[in-house]
């Protein structure tokens, strides 16, 4: 590590890192239960959070430095990327009115080239339909990953914990893939980009109701990266084709990815002994950092999940993960109960704090 490893922080101090630009991703349209109604994944998610966190009193809130394409590129292709940047434009110029929503995909026994037209491009790069693609999407996407490289910096600068507010979340994103409200996936770019920095093994803990289908498939094949997810069963639950229990890892990655997949109406206590089991797992690893894939979409009045915890349980969970004592960015991906996602994400970094002093 470097020598900045050792200089001294404030006391209790949990950085946040933060920018307004998330205000930038503000989609009209969320295609859910054969309607279109208003994205879930909305600006006022980010606002309440920020709220919270100053509330609070975590510790500084810096905004994010800007970063090239390179981290980026580092986990998603370069064809993937240049459709993200470009896919808005494609749309307006194809005379169409409403927002850009995939209706066409490569099923099975189809072909797997990129089509020139934006809607089998849409299809080709899109894992689901319920993310449109607006003006102002990519800017948002863009800032996201600032926000979570600038949290992964902190940590290479020797901060034992950061928040990186990421809006649009990121977790579902896969090499060259977008949807589930996810764009570029935050979590991955800043676990490689502490990789190609000076960490020899980086954990991923991703605790948001949805399995991380993205950051499974990008690490699935690599013993450097150890991923461990706790989520609603793909069976009952999306992303539905990832995320079962017998998902291990391939190749060199044997070994190295676990999912702990979990039923309809489980309460806290069932829900922290698979906390308490990928902990063991990651402290066993051990990793020189650790990102959590923070969602609290596993809170009991989510709209559109099925857990049960509660608010109080957050701090607990917060308070496992800093037992660990590992350096530790988290990185936002969901939560949709307006009123609660600010207290129930503050409960985690607080439990983290409390257990974890710098
Ligand atoms: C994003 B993140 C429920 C449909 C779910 C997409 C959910 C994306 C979640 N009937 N649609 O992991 O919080
Ligand atoms: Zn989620």
């Amino acid at each position: 590590m470097g020598q900045e490893r050792n200089t001294l922080k404030p006391e209790g101090h949990l950085k946040t890192i933060y920018s307004d630009q998330h205000r930038l991703r503000d989609a009209k349209t969320e295609l859910y239960g054969g309607e279109l109604v208003a994205p879930f994944e909305r600006p006022s998610r980010a606002d309440t959070i920020i709220n919270a966190v100053r509330k609070a009193d975590l510790g500084a809130i810096d905004q994010p430095e800007k970063f090239s394409l390179e981290p980026v590129l580092a986990v998603h292709s370069a064809d993937f990327v240049a459709f993200l940047e470009t896919a808005w434009t494609q749309w307006q110029q194809s005379g169409y009115q409403g927002e850009a929503i995939p209706t066409v995909w490569p099923a099975r026994r189809m072909q797997s080239r990129v089509p020139r037209f934006i809607e089998g491009k849409l299809g080709y790069y899109a894992l689901a339909a319920e993310t449109s693609i607006c003006e102002g999407t990519w800017a948002a996407a863009l800032t996201s990953k600032d926000v979570a490289v600038t949290g992964a910096q902190g940590l290479l600068e020797g901060e034992q914990g950061v928040f990186s507010l990421c809006r649009p979340p990121g977790h579902h994103a896969a090499r060259d893939l977008y949807g589930g409200y996810c764009f570029l996936n935050n979590a991955a770019i800043a676990t490689q980009y502490l990789r190609d920095a000076d960490a020899e093994r980086v954990a991923v803990l991703d605790i948001d109701f949805h399995h991380g289908n993205g950051t499974q498939d990008i690490f699935y094949e690599r013993a450097d990266v150890l991923f461990c997810s706790l989520h609603g069963d793909p069976d009952d639950a999306f992303p539905h084709f990832l995320g079962y229990a017998d998902e291990t890892g391939a190749g060199s990655g044997v070994g190295y990815n676990r999912n702990y997949p979990m039923p309809p109406g489980t309460p806290f206590a069932q829900w922290r002994d698979a906390l308490v089991d990928a902990l063991r797992h990651i402290k066993q690893f051990a990793p020189q950092f650790l990102i959590v894939s923070l969602g609290v979409d596993t809170f009991e009045n989510d709209p559109i999940s099925f857990f049960k915890l509660t608010t109080p349980d957050y701090l607990t969970a917060g308070e496992l993960i800093g037992n660990l004592g590992i350096p530790t960015l988290f990185v936002m991906e969901g939560g949709y109960d307006i009123e609660e996602v600010g207290t129930n994400t503050v409960n985690v970094l607080t439990g983290f704090k409390a257990a974890c002093p710098n």
